[in-house]
Parts: structure tokens; sequence; C-alpha cells
């Protein structure tokens, strides 16, 4: 499958947002990766509804709504996401991730469902035939900037295999956390083929944003 880029808006910069989405759509990222974190799943707070609603009337690229949120279903109907869009709601989260799972269905987005490093993927295997993409965490979710979990390599090659071996090649496979210019060709090679890009890439003000996009684009592109 080909590799894709989606980018973490949080790590874009806040003065000037909107230069950037451009500049990400006129540089070849495939989404906009928006972190929605509640202050309870995980220690921090992000992004509001205002800002996710004026960056999905902008138009600008499909939405990769990650939703770090307690009991996602009371909450989806939120969020402004549609066909073109995924959204992925966490395994740990809910009791009623088929309910989630059928809220995203209905607005004619893709079902995703993101795992943390710690959660056995065996916990996502009930729900594998309504997704059409598994995000594996390979930091803890809340913040950006962090180091690669240990294991992450491992898990993505687990997740790949376990996808290969059920038939389900249509599911993408996103890897998000310190996809770094060295760990995104081990993560690809693993198996994963979206990569959500942050401050260990793209967005790191020692080199504009597009020079940044065309160098991931190179460390990830297919074999
Ligand atoms: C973290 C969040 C991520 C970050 C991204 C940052 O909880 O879900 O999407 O925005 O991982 O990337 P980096 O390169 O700073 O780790
Ligand atoms: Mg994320």
């Amino acid at each position: 499958m080909n590799s894709d880029i989606s980018a973490s808006i949080m790590c874009a910069d806040p003065l000037h947002m909107e230069r950037d989405l451009y500049i990400l759509r006129d540089n070849g990222v495939a989404y906009l990766h928006c972190d929605v974190m509640d202050g309870h799943f995980v220690p921090n707070l992000m992004l509001g509804t205002p800002t996710l609603k004026a960056v999905k009337q902008a138009d600008i690229l499909p939405l990769d709504l990650h939703l770090m949120v307690e009991e996602p279903e009371k909450v989806l109907d939120w969020f402004a996401f549609g066909e073109k869009d995924l959204v992925s709601v966490h395994v740990e989260t809910t009791k009623n991730m088929e309910m989630a799972l059928e809220m995203i269905r209905r607005r004619g987005a893709t079902p995703a469902i993101a795992i943390n490093p710690t959660t056995p993927l065996e916990s996502v295997i009930p729900f594998l035939p309504e997704l059409g993409m598994l995000l594996v965490m390979t930091v803890q979710p809340g913040f950006a900037g962090q180091t690669m979990s240990p294991d992450s390599l491992r898990k993505i090659a687990e997740a790949r295999r376990m996808l290969d071996e059920k038939g389900l090649t249509n599911i993408r496979l996103e890897v998000d956390g310190n996809c770094s210019f060295e760990n995104a060709p081990k993560m690809r090679a693993a198996g994963a083929d979206v990569f959500v890009a942050g401050t260990s890439s793209i967005f790191n003000p020692s080199f504009p944003l597009a020079e940044g996009i065309r160098r991931f684009r190179q460390v990830i592109k297919n074999a």
C-alpha cells in the first residue's frame, strides 16, 4: 500500500495556522491529523470544536481526527467531519465501541481504532471487520515531542501480520508519535502506511515546513 503523511496540526504554528495548512496541501500531505484531548483520558487539553470546525470548513485536506477522550460516543456529534475523513477512537475509552464506530460510519467517514503502547493488540480483534484503519500509538498519548516507546516496531509488525493473516489488507495501519526521519523508515519496514508527522520531523523551526515534508516523503516512500 502507498504511504501517506498525516500532519499533526497541533504542531503547526498557531499564529500562522492557515498558512501552514496550505503549505501542507501544496506539498503532498494526505491528511490533517487533528488531536483532541479531554484532560481525563490524557493529561492535556486540545484542540477545541470551533478550531476544528473552521479547519473542516476551509476544506483544505481530509481530516484525520484522533479522539483521545473518554466515552467518545458522547462527544462525536460535537465534531465536524464527513466523507473522506478518518476518525479514530481509542479502544481503551469505551464499552460502547460498536455505537461509536456506527456514529462515525453513519456520517460517511472512515472508522478507525487507536491503541496505546501498553494495550495488547488482541483488544481490537473483535472490531477489525468494521475498521478502515488501525492507529498504533508509538508514544503514550498526550504530548508531542516524546521518544518512541520501546516495543513499537515489534507491535507495528505484529499488527501488520494480524491484518494480513485475517485477509484484512484494506485496513490502513497508522503510526503516531515520534515518527522522526530516523524512525519512520523502520516503521515503514515494519508495515505502517500512514505516518503522523509532528515536531520530530516536519514541524521544526530550523528548516522550512515544505523542506521537512519533502524530506519526510523521501524517507517513507515505497521501496
Ligand atoms: C500525541 C498526539 C500526536 C502528536 C504527534 C506529535 O498524543 O496524538 O498526534 O501530535 O505524535 O508528533 P511528534 O513528532 O512531536 O512526536
Ligand atoms: Mg495523534
